[in-house]
Order: C-alpha cells, then sequence, then structure tokens
C-alpha cells in the first residue's frame, strides 16, 4: 500500500516535471542511439558512434559528428558552404548537454569548426553566446586558426550565378525561389550528395542526451542575418529528463514558435517524439497560412526512452538514424505530401 502510494507521487511528480531523474528502462541503458538530420547525416552519425560505440559522451559524440560535415564540401555548412550576400560565409552553432549547460556562436566567420567554438562558450565562459567579431576573437584566444578568407569554388560558382540574377539587393524569400534550394540537397557532378544545415541529437550508454546544430544559414542571406540554429530552444534544446530536439529548415520560422523547446515541452506532456514534431509543424503552418507552402522546417526529436521521430512541412526531408541494429536514412513525414 504505501509503496503504491509512493509511486504514484513519483508519477505525478515525474509528470509536473519536479523529479531528479528518469528511472531508465533496462532496454535503454547500454543502448545508445543518434540521429542527424538529412543525407549528411549517415557520415555524421558514423563518427558520432564511434564516440557513443566506444562508452563515450552524448556531447563528445554530438560535437565529432557534426564536425565531419563542417569540414565537407556543402551548401549550408562549414567554411565551403554559400555565403551571404556580401560574399562572406558566416557560420551559426549550438550545442548542449545533459545538465542545461549549452553554448553558442553566430554570425562567427573563418573559423573551421564552429561547434567546437560553441561548446569552448559553454565551458569556459560564463556566457551562452557569443556573436560576430567577438566570437572569432574568443576562438583564436582558444586557439582556433583564422582561415583564408576565400570561398570554396561551389560557393565561388554560386555566388556569382546568384549576383548575375539577383542584382544585388535585398529579395525578400529568394531562398523560396524554385531552383535555388537551399533547404533542398541536390547532388553535385561527381554524384556526392549536397546537403542543408546538420542538427543531430543523441543518447550515451548512461541515458544521457545532448545535441549540437551547426549551419551557414540561408544561402545570400543578409549580412548579419542570425536563424534558429544558435538559439538554443529554437534551433536545439535538450532536456534531459524528458529529450532532445534540433530543426532545420526556414529559421526565422522555427524561432518564431521556440521550435526545439516546444518540440521537447510536447514530448514532455506524453506526446512521441514523431507526435511532437508533427504539432510543432502544424504550429508554424497555422501561422504561415498560405505562406505554409513555399517554406520548409523540420524537427528530428530523440526521447529518455530512445524513441525517435521527425516531421516536416515539405517532403524531401530525410534523417539519418544510428544504433546498434540500424545505420540508415528514413524518410520525415511532412504535411504536405505533394
Ligand atoms: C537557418 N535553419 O539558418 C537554418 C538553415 C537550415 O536547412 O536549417 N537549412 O535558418
Amino acid at each position: 500500500m504505501q509503496t503504491s502510494l509512493l509511486s504514484s507521487i513519483t508519477i505525478l511528480l515525474n509528470k509536473w516535471g519536479f523529479a531528479s531523474g528518469i528511472e531508465l528502462n533496462e532496454s535503454v541503458k547500454g543502448n545508445p542511439i543518434v540521429i542527424s538530420t538529412w543525407d549528411a547525416g549517415l557520415d555524421a552519425n558514423k563518427a558520432a558512434w564511434k564516440v557513443l560505440n566506444g562508452g563515450g559522451r552524448a556531447l563528445d559524440a554530438v560535437e565529432e559528428g557534426v564536425k565531419v560535415t563542417e569540414a565537407s564540401r556543402s551548401c549550408c555548412v562549414g567554411l565551403n558552404a554559400n555565403p551571404d550576400r556580401d560574399g562572406f560565409v558566416t557560420l551559426d552553432a549550438s550545442i548542449m548537454d545533459e545538465s542545461f549547460n549549452c553554448g553558442s556562436v553566430a554570425f562567427l566567420e573563418r573559423i573551421k569548426h564552429p561547434i567546437s567554438v560553441a561548446r569552448r562558450v559553454m565551458e569556459k565562459t560564463p556566457h551562452v553566446m557569443l556573436v560576430g567579431s567577438g566570437a572569432q576573437q574568443f576562438a583564436m584566444a582558444e586557439g582556433f586558426q583564422l582561415e583564408e578568407q576565400k570561398l570554396s569554388p561551389d560557393a565561388q560558382d554560386a555566388y556569382d550565378k546568384w549576383l548575375k540574377k539577383s542584382e544585388y539587393k535585398p529579395v525578400i524569400n529568394i531562398e523560396n525561389q524554385k531552383g535555388h534550394g537551399p533547404f533542398a540537397p541536390t547532388q553535385f557532378e561527381n554524384g556526392e550528395w549536397n546537403h542543408d544545415t546538420i542538427g543531430m541529437v543523441a543518447m550515451d550508454a548512461n541515458g544521457n542526451l545532448s545535441g549540437s546544430c551547426t549551419t551557414s544559414g540561408m544561402a545570400f542571406k543578409m549580412r548579419g542575418r542570425v536563424g534558429d540554429s544558435p538559439i538554443i530552444g529554437s534551433g536545439l534544446f535538450v532536456d534531459n529528463e524528458v529529450g532532445a530536439c534540433t530543426a532545420t529548415g526556414q529559421g526565422e520560422d522555427v524561432i518564431r514558435i521556440s521550435g526545439s523547446h516546444t518540440v521537447v515541452e510536447l514530448m514532455r506532456q506524453g506526446l512521441s517524439p514523431e507526435q511532437a514534431c508533427k504539432k510543432a509543424i502544424e504550429r508554424i503552418v497555422r501561422i504561415k497560412k498560405e505562406k505554409a507552402k513555399e517554406i520548409q522546417v523540420a524537427f528530428i526529436a530523440l526521447n529518455k526512452k530512445g524513441e525517435v521521430g521527425a516531421y516536416a512541412i515539405q517532403k524531401g526531408f530525410s534523417y539519418a538514424i544510428r544504433n546498434k541494429s540500424n545505420e540508415k536514412l528514413i524518410p520525415g513525414k511532412s504535411w504536405f505530401v505533394s
């Protein structure tokens, strides 16, 4: 009788978010898992899996994982990515661990691994976010190398084409124009996949959650524009008692609803990761009305039981999963199906 009273109280406390920890079910312990956005997630997950499979921390896994994408040939992540409309690559990144520690950088230039700078912000400063020249100064003081300010051949090509068409004036929603598609990965001539922002969330063998997100943001954005990716609660959120979520797509519309935090709170209320992502997408669709047809946003989420899910506004989104039994790309469900 006494035991059942105690367990009822524990259940209620958990439901209200007061309990200090959640008992992990046995199948979760020792069963790490990582998921990440788009096809580039497959390679990123490989690096994260090395850490997780070796018994390492989810935090190390999500940093190592997205570093692969930051160093690769890409339209949308790292220094090889497309520039802003003034021709400069500016990077946003964030990271969050199992104890609400978080760090981020925005509008960072000439640094190869913004995710690692974000981690240093988290670990070595009393702050959460550093931007622009301050973030760069901090990175250099931490020993990060200042790279040459030079566009990759792919980015130079894309920028030259964009300059011809755009006549260099701020064009609202240029990112949505057909054929431009920074949110729709395409293939390079050699068959390699191009890809978008990478967001990654993972659970380690101890059942602890962490997440990371890194991007060059929208191609040809206005100078100084910052998206959702470095904003804790928008592009990324981790609550070790509940779950973790990260976002990709049109950052402005993720910020509008504090997207990743919203998804985690919906999971706290008992929704599965997929249901929670869908509800958040539904909210954006409702807010944007007709315009929702022209934008892409997607969320991926992982809960404390090791369950995963995703949802996007448009079809074409996919996410990569890696655990003991799976290494694959999963097509994300979407609000609009055609
Ligand atoms: C941004 N959310 O800066 C990023 C872009 C992105 O897939 O995710 N692209 O708005």
